[in-house]
C-alpha cells in the first residue's frame, strides 16, 4: 500500500449546539481519503486549560467567531502539515506543538491545533482501513466503556439557580453497553415523569439533562434515586450516581460562595462533610471537582476522607496537564482525571495525560464539552485508550446521543467487554 501523504486541510467556522461557532477541519490526503472533525467548547471551563482563540470581534457572534483559528489551519499549519505522512500521529502533533510552542497554545489556538490533530487522526484510520479506536488503540483495546450520563443540569449549564453543575447516572451493572445504555434512558424517561408529576418543567440544558428549580441540592438525589427505582432497576447494584460539582468559580478568598437555595458561605471542611453524608445516604460512587481548582489543600483533605470510598475525578485541577497531573498524584489529590482534548490540544497529549495517570494507578474518564458537535470522536477514544468510562451527557440531544450510538456500533462490531461494575471496583 502506498504511503499516505497530507494533500490538504481546510477549515472552516461551523456552529456548536449552543449556537456559538466553532471550527471544523477537513484533512485530504494524497489518495483522496477525507478526513473531518470538529472542536467542542467549555462553559465552565478551568483557569489553567489551553487557549480557546475566539476573535473578539464584537460584530460577529458577540466576539465569539473562530476566523483567526480558521485562517491559523488554512495558512500556517497547513504549511507544516501538508507532505507528511498521515499515519503517524505522534509526529503530527509533535509538528503541531513546534508550531506553538507556547504553554497553554495561545499563538495558533488550542482550537485550531486540535481540529487538525483530530482530522489528520481520522483521514489516516480511513486510509489505513480501521476504526479509528484501532488505529489509536492497537491490539490493546478491550474494554468499552461505563457511561456517566449528566441527567439534571446546573451551574454554568442551565438557568435553573442549582449550583451542582452535574447529577449523573452511572448503569455500572450490566453485561454489555446497550444494556446499560437502556438502563439509563429508562431511568432518564421515569426521572422526567416524577419531574412532570411534581409540576417542574421538564425542558434541559446544555447536556441534556432536566433543569427545573428544587429544594436544595440533596432533592434532586432522591429524584434520582426514584427514578432508578421506578425504571425497574436497583440503586447501588445496577444504576449508581455521580457528580461534578464544579465549585471553582464559587470559591473566593477560602470560601465557597453558594447561592442556592439562598446565599450563603460554605467552608470546604463544610462541603467534604456534605459528600461524606450523600455517599452514605446515596448511592454515588464518583465525585468530579468536589472542590475548586486553586483549593489544593481543600482537595488533598477530600481525598484522605473519601479517597479510598469513591472516585475522585479532578477536571478543572488537572485541565488534561499531564505536569498538573503528575503534580497531583505527588500532592495526594484525586485518584482519577476528566480527560478533555480540547483542554490539551492534540491527540498525542490526551493519550499520554491517561498513560501518566493510569500508570499511577488513576483512573480515567473520557469527557465531552458543554458545547458540541455532532462529532463522536471522544467515543473511539474512550475505547483506544481502555478508559473504562466516558461522560457524555444525557441520553437525549444529538450531539450527546451520537457519541453513546457509536458505543453501541462499536459493540456489535467487535469483541470487547463492558466494562461495568470493573470501572467500581477499588
Ligand atoms: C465539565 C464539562 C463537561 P464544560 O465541567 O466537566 O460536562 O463542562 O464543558 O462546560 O467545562
Ligand atoms: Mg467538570
Amino acid at each position: 500500500m502506498p504511503v499516505s501523504l497530507i494533500a490538504d486541510l481546510e477549515a472552516r467556522e461551523i456552529l456548536d449546539s449552543r449556537g456559538n461557532p466553532t471550527i471544523e477541519v477537513d484533512c485530504i490526503l494524497s489518495d483522496g481519503t477525507m478526513g473531518r472533525a470538529s472542536v467542542p467548547s467549555g462553559a465552565s471551563t478551568g483557569k489553567y486549560e489551553a487557549c480557546e482563540l475566539r476573535d473578539g470581534d464584537p460584530k460577529r457572534y458577540g466576539g465569539l467567531g473562530v476566523l483567526k483559528a480558521v485562517k491559523n489551519v488554512n495558512v500556517t499549519i497547513r504549511r507544516r502539515l501538508v507532505g507528511m505522512i498521515a499515519t503517524n500521529q505522534y509526529r503530527i502533533d509533535q509538528a503541531l506543538k513546534e508550531l506553538d510552542p507556547t504553554s497553554n497554545k495561545r499563538k495558533l489556538g488550542a482550537n485550531a491545533i486540535l481540529g487538525a490533530s483530530l482530522a489528520v487522526c481520522r483521514a489516516a484510520s480511513i486510509t489505513a482501513g480501521i476504526c479509528v479506536y484501532r488505529f489509536l488503540g492497537g491490539a490493546g483495546t478491550m474494554v468499552l466503556p461505563t457511561p456517566l450520563l449528566n441527567v439534571i443540569n446546573g451551574g454554568a449549564h442551565a438557568s435553573s439557580n442549582l449550583d451542582v453543575q452535574e447529577y449523573m447516572i452511572v448503569p455500572a451493572g450490566f453485561t454489555t453497553f446497550h444494556e446499560a445504555l437502556r438502563a439509563a434512558a429508562e431511568t432518564y424517561q421515569h426521572l422526567k415523569k416524577l419531574l412532570e408529576k411534581a409540576g417542574k418543567p421538564v425542558s434541559v440544558g446544555d447536556e441534556g439533562g432536566f433543569a427545573p428549580q428544587f429544594r436544595d441540592h440533596e432533592e434532586p438525589l432522591q429524584y434520582i434515586e426514584r427514578a432508578i427505582e421506578n425504571a425497574g432497576y436497583r440503586p447501588g447494584e445496577q444504576v449508581f450516581i455521580a457528580l461534578d460539582v464544579a465549585p471553582s468559580s464559587l470559591y473566593r478568598k477560602g470560601l465557597y460562595h453558594f447561592r442556592y437555595p439562598k446565599p450563603h458561605l460554605e467552608t470546604t471542611d463544610e462541603l467534604i462533610e456534605q459528600y461524606e453524608k450523600w455517599v452514605s445516604k446515596y448511592p454515588i460512587v464518583s465525585i468530579e471537582d468536589g472542590l475548586a481548582e486553586n483549593d489544593r489543600a481543600g482537595w488533598k483533605k477530600l481525598t484522605s476522607r473519601l479517597g479510598s470510598r469513591i472516585q475522585l475525578v479532578g477536571d478543572d485541577i488537572f485541565v488534561t496537564n499531564t505536569n498538573r497531573v503528575k503534580q497531583g498524584i505527588r500532592d495526594g489529590i484525586a485518584n482519577a482525571v476528566l480527560i478533555k482534548p480540547n483542554q490539551v490540544g492534540t491527540v498525542s497529549e490526551t493519550l499520554d495525560c491517561v498513560k501518566v495517570a493510569t500508570d499511577s494507578g488513576y483512573r480515567t474518564v473520557i469527557s465531552h464539552r458543554s458545547g458540541e458537535t455532532s462529532d463522536h470522536f471522544i467515543a473511539d477514544l474512550a475505547v483506544a485508550a481502555n478508559s473504562g468510562q466516558i461522560k457524555t451527557g444525557a441520553p437525549c440531544r444529538s450531539e450527546r446521543v451520537t457519541k453513546y450510538n457509536r458505543l453501541i456500533r462499536i459493540e456489535e462490531d467487535d469483541v470487547l467487554r463492558y466494562a461495568g461494575l470493573l470501572t467500581l471496583k477499588r
